[in-house]
């Protein structure tokens, strides 16, 4: 499907899909709005999604899913079915226009979720008529709701619905709904404006005269729990829009490169900051955002890993409440670690609203045990790169983890290491491997976080013992390669036979198990590695992984490409950079994995292109206190400039292929 992007805009001319609905979700961190049709009514429960960050419901025991909204912004001309549609999402200033001809008449909506007033969703209708004529315009809000719980095995299509919303009471204003398990209330209030106009009633009778527009709008106020509704501004479009401006102050990075190039990457920061409640540290970003159910809502390592990078370095506060996010489920993790035998805190996979782990595939759930020191590491990017001063939750979450590491690995006397069995690495077709040299490494920086910040809590001989487990953690090198090797079983395993998936992941043709056993990698193991460590490895070290790894790699992940494109970057692959760089920013928008429409928009993958742009190809990094700046640009850019936030100052990076500035900004 063809979409236009322009620097500042996303275009089609295309119907409305599952792609377009993905791709055209708008949200303000708090609400998400798939860009569904506004003008034709939902035919299935579960469509026209709206979601609410934070707003969790049991579907079975102990499994809770994003809650779906029902579509309260329905705005229908009565009896126009248009065939084909003009969309257009303004990035500038978030707004989503659907244009439509039927009927004579010519209709455009546009919709908003409003980054000035997280409680607020908007439509605005502007109808012009050929000829003159009296149509009928329905506003009500539509209650019919169920979620379609996503299933966590891709190969498993989801069927059945689940009630979580009942309804209170409805008239023309006002919707009153409540949640049938934890009965929390859902209120949605209701203006209508004809005109300017406030109109009573929700079926609006309207007189048309050609050349003569009329222009409709609702607003809709959305009220989680009983909360005060904020007061109403007078212009809530022109607030929005002035909001997007600010964002964009903070946010924007300026390429002078192919308008489609800095579209892409616009949109990408778009869609970040749409899904990202930024001052609420109870509320975290799911892999899929706000834009689809996918993996119930739940958020993995993508959080801390790929997404935190962007908004520590151009969002600090939101840094911070992504961070106070895993410390405030520190009780939970260590809930979860003594539920599977083992001390300290062990963070779930899948981290659901209450934090609890939602992973229901065993072997991923149980085995990719990474998280967890992937949680401390983002802990330790975050204060670093804002300056955060550290807590004293902050430095338990440190220790607590490092626990877990000193009860989850295994001491091997006849070998004197310490190792670990039944794990998964970031590549989830290794199969249950040992000694991921990802999973120790992570562990043993872990390890030593807690060693450096909260030797405070511990007793000597505690602190004698993570020293002993930090030196003699297993870390597989082979020093005539100059190789650090992915883990033990690896390089036996059988070579795929087809070393690239076209177009569909490869477990949509191979079964899971049998791709288990492959020598083949679904995502970056150790290229990831690599770069979350710039400084700690060798270029020979860095040359020897992409060497051997890289041509295994098949990308089923939308993780993959952008970190690989970091890495070439750092090696001055400029080619391979490229290619990948562009495959992480166009992940998408050029629906990569022939998913994006089931599944939603890949929240990590955005914030992987973004730190190939910075990281690689501007080498951004923070030295010894310090921020330094390396740029190696691409041919394709010719020049950036970008804002930064270091330690509570503002800096502004420019670069082109003569040199670089980082100046201080006031
Ligand atoms: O966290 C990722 C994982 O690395 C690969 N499978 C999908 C997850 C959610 O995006």
């Amino acid at each position: 499907m063809k979409m236009d992007i322009h620097a500042w805009q996303i275009e089609t001319d295309s119907p409305v899909t599952g792609f377009t609905e993905s791709i055209f979700s708008v949200g303000n961190g708090y609400l998400g709005i798939r860009g569904y049709d506004l003008q034709t009514p939902k035919t299935g429960m579960d469509q026209h999604a709206i979601f609410r960050a934070g707003f969790f419901e049991p579907v079975r025991p102990g499994i809770t899913d994003m809650v779906q909204l029902p579509d309260v912004l329905g705005l229908t001309v009565e009896g126009c079915a248009p065939g084909s549609m003009h969309q257009t999402l303004d990035l500038q200033h978030g707004i989503f226009t659907q244009t439509w001809h039927d009927c004579g008449l010519s209709v455009s909506a546009e919709r908003m979720a409003s980054m000035a007033d997280p409680q607020l969703l908007c439509v605005r209708m502007t109808i012009c008529s050929a000829s003159t004529q009296t149509v009928t315009v329905h506003a009500r809000m539509d209650d019919r709701v169920a979620n379609l719980p996503v299933h966590d095995d891709q190969m498993v299509d989801e069927t059945e619905t689940v009630r979580l919303l009942e309804t209170l009471e409805q008239t023309d204003h006002h919707l009153e709904m409540q949640a049938v398990h934890s009965k929390r209330t859902l209120c949605f209030l209701q203006q209508v404006l004809v005109g300017g106009q406030a109109a009573s009633g929700s079926t609006l009778r309207l007189s048309l005269q050609p050349g003569c527009p009329v222009r409709i709008e609702k607003r809709v106020r959305v009220l989680l729990d009983e909360e005060p509704a904020r007061p109403e501004t007078q212009d809530p479009w022109q607030a929005h829009c002035m909001a997007w401006e600010a964002l964009w102050r903070d946010c924007d990075i300026v390429l002078d490169a192919d308008a489609d190039i800095q579209g892409a990457l616009r949109w990408n920061i778009f869609q970040m900051l749409c899904s990202n409640a930024w001052d609420d540290p109870h509320i975290s970003i799911g892999a899929r955002g706000l834009t689809h159910g996918r993996y119930k809502g739940n958020a993995f390592w993508d959080t801390d890993i790929f997404l935190l990078p962007f908004f520590c370095w151009q969002r600090p506060e939101a840094a911070r409440n992504l961070m106070l996010y895993r410390v405030l489920h520190l009780p939970q993790a260590r809930e979860l670690a003594r539920r599977q035998n083992l001390s300290g805190a062990r963070f779930p996979w899948m981290c659901a609203s209450d934090g609890t782990e939602q992973c229901e595939s065993w072997d991923i759930g149980l085995c990719e045990v990474h998280i967890t020191a992937d949680v401390a590491y983002a802990l330790s990017r975050m204060l670093d790169i804002t300056g955060t001063e550290m807590t004293g939750d902050m430095r338990m979450l440190f220790l607590e983890t490092a626990r877990y590491w000193e009860s989850r690995l295994t001491w091997e006397e006849g070998r004197q290491q310490y190792s670990s069995f039944f794990v998964k690495g970031p590549d989830e077709y290794c199969g249950a491997a040992v000694n991921n040299t990802y999973t120790n490494y992570m562990a043993r920086h872990n390890v030593e976080l807690a060693l450096a910040h909260a030797s405070d809590f511990m007793d000597a001989k505690e602190q004698k013992r993570l020293r002993f487990l930090a030196e003699h953690i297993t870390i597989l090198y082979d020093p005539e390669r100059c190789l650090y090797r992915q883990d033990e079983l690896f390089e036996r395993l059988e070579p795929l036979p087809q070393t690239r998936s076209a177009g569909e992941p490869l477990y949509r043709s191979i079964c899971f198990d049998r791709m288990q056993r492959y020598r083949a990698l679904k995502q970056a193991d150790l290229v990831q590695l690599m770069v979350l460590f710039p400084d700690k490895f060798t270029e020979k070290e860095k040359r020897a992984v992409w060497e051997t790894y890289e041509p295994l790699t098949v990308h089923d992940s939308s993780l993959s490409f952008g970190m690989h494109a970091l890495l070439a970057f750092q090696l001055g692959l400029q080619t391979e950079a490229w290619a990948y760089f562009r495959r992480a920013l166009l992940f998408d928008l050029h629906d990569e994995l022939r998913n994006t429409g089931r599944e939603g928009v890949h929240m990590a993958a955005l914030g992987a292109a973004w730190q190939a742009l910075v990281y690689g190809a501007l080498g951004v990094w923070t030295r010894e206190d310090r921020l330094c700046i390396k740029p190696n640009l691409p041919p394709q850019i010719r020049s950036v400039s970008l804002p930064l936030r270091f330690r509570g100052e503002r800096y502004r990076l420019t670069a082109d292929h003569q040199g670089a500035g980082l100046v201080k900004e006031a």
